[in-house]
């Protein structure tokens, strides 16, 4: 059977105002390891192809002439929330066009809200969950002629019956140790289609652990069980990797550090193995400490990634980080000495912040020694804490997110949760901290040296200083 997995495009997603528009395509294009990872097992009798719309800035329209030439058997669609109005145009189109293809979707859309996307009535199934399993078992169900009976004993999948009644299968929970899942398959992309701005060399990405038992307000990680792969499982795929002619690695884990002896024992291992590579990861500013930094140094660690949030202790107990200003303090503090780089998110826009807070921001960051930082806006997220306070207030009227996921409209946009004056203000922060951030001498001359053997690279770069100083020119400064 044809199979072709999609990545959906950009182009009519719900907007939301979390990171500046014009810096989400161009900071980074990572591989979809959903995709890569739901392949992996599938039977190589099969022929599989992926398409990443995203990633390869297709429209709507040059995605649905893709798969109508393609003419596949099984079209499997991996959504996110905020594409899902894309999702749904172009499964309605292949219904029409390819009535015999069978259209899967998943990923963490579909995890989310199975129920609600099986009756928006353009898939034949939904999969919800980890995929890696099911799936291979979908597509054999489904070779072997797709009777809604056999269906049963696929776990979680969503069906209907020849009554056209939607079934769905108990939930089967994902192991707690991962090990037993295969890698993503890589070879079903070019890896030198996807890069970061932050990369000096070719980087891929791996996962090690999924999912975070944190609660930040403003977060919409669902998955609160921390799910893991044991020390000799991430290693071996650091391996495999490697032999693709990868540079550096970056662990793409929600937050690599939960588990501190994890940390550890990977590090030994990578030491043990004697493997020479850079990587790199998202943490959290606990648990860290100086024999932790010290191992991962040794082990090859060049770069951690953080979400600091903020810097006022009070705001960071409204959003229920659970670390404190102390403790980021201290991980920048031995980040410094230990010459590991950092990249910092920051959010603004949290209710009781200051003008003043927001205005020192850039400085305070800055002395803190932070290699690359990020400032995003605070916006209610379906599912998340501070969309449900908006609601419980009244300040959100109605359930805009759900009547999205019932009806997906174009170009969906919530409306605003803070004056548009405030929001205009927050975005000339952000936009300002991007740009005075990136047009230091300091900041220029060591991205030049640290890329300067990658003309790719530097063209990356230079694209985003670009973009940075063609948005600052819109703009008159802060109000
Ligand atoms: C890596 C990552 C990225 C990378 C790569 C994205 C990509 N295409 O995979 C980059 C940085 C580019 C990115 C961008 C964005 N991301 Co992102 N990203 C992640 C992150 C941290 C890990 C995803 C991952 O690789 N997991 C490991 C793989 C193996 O798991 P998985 O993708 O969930 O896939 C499994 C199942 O979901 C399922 N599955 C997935 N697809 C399919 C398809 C079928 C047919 C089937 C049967 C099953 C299936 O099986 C897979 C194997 O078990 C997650 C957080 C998280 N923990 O999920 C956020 C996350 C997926 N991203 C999110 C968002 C919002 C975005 C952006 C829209 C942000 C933005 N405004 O730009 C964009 C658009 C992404 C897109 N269209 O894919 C949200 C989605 C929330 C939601 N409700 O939908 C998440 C959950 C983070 C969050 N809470 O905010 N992201
Ligand atoms: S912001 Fe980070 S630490 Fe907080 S819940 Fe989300 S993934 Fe976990």
């Amino acid at each position: 059977m044809k199979i072709l997995l999609i990545n959906l495009p950009w182009e009519s997603g719900a907007k939301d105002y979390t990171t500046r528009q014009y810096l989400l395509t161009a900071y980074v294009k990572y591989p979809p390891l959903g995709l890569l990872a739901i392949a992996a097992e599938v039977n190589p009798k099969h022929s599989i192809k992926l398409l990443d719309a995203m990633a390869a800035n297709m429209s709507i329209e040059d995605t649905v002439q893709h798969i109508r030439s393609y003419k596949p058997d099984i079209l499997g669609i991996s959504v996110v929330t905020r594409h899902l109005y894309q999702m749904c145009v172009i499964s309605r189109r292949i219904k029409e066009e390819l009535p015999d293809t069978k259209i899967i979707a998943g990923g963490p859309h579909v995890n989310y809200w199975p129920e609600e996307t099986m009756r928006l009535g353009t898939l034949d199934y939904i999969l919800p969950g980890y995929g890696e399993k099911t799936f291979p078992l979908l597509i054999d169900t489904i070779e072997k002629g797709g009777e809604p009976q056999l269906m049963k004993n696929i776990p979680n999948l969503y069906y209907r019956s020849s009554d056209g009644q939607i079934h769905s299968n108990p939930l089967e929970k994902a192991p707690i140790i991962l090990d037993s899942l295969p890698f993503p398959n890589r070879r079903f992309i070019n890896l030198d289609d996807y890069y970061s701005a932050v990369d000096r060399v070719k980087t891929t990405t791996l996962y090690s652990s999924r999912g975070c038992p944190f609660s930040c307000i403003f977060c919409d990680v669902q998955e609160k069980r921390f799910h893991y792969r044991t020390a000799k499982s991430v290693v071996d795929e650091f391996e495999e990797i490697i032999k693709l002619g990868i540079k550096e690695i970056h662990v793409f884990d929600d937050t690599f550090n939960i588990r501190r002896q994890r940390v550890i024992d990977i590090c030994n291992e990578i030491l043990k193995r004697g493997i020479k590579v850079r990587w790199s990861a998202r943490a959290r500013a606990v648990p860290f400490d100086r024999e932790m930094i010290l191992l991962m140094k040794e082990a090859g660690c060049t770069r951690l990634h953080i979400g600091v949030e903020s810097l006022d202790p009070a705001t960071l107990k409204y959003m229920n980080k659970k670390q404190t200003r102390e403790q980021i303090l201290n991980f920048f503090q031995l980040c410094r000495e230990f010459d590991m780089e950092t990249l910092a998110y920051f959010i603004i826009g949290f209710p009781n912040e200051t003008r003043e807070y927001r205005k020192s921001l850039l400085e305070e960051v800055i002395k803190l020694g932070v290699t690359y930082a990020f400032c995003n806006i605070l916006s209610p997220l379906a599912k998340t804490k501070y969309y449900q306070s908006l609601l419980d207030d009244g300040i959100f009227k109605e359930d805009y997110w759900v009547d999205f996921i019932r009806n997906p409209k174009k170009d969906f946009e919530l409306p605003l949760p803070r004056s548009p004056q405030l929001q205009k203000e927050l975005e000339a922060v952000a936009d300002d901290f991007h740009r005075r951030f990136c047009y230091r001498l300091k900041f220029i001359l060591r991205e030049v040296k640290k890329t300067i053997l990658s003309p790719r690279m530097l063209l990356v770069k230079a694209k985003l200083a670009l973009l940075l100083f063609s948005e600052a020119k819109h703009r008159n400064g802060i109000p």
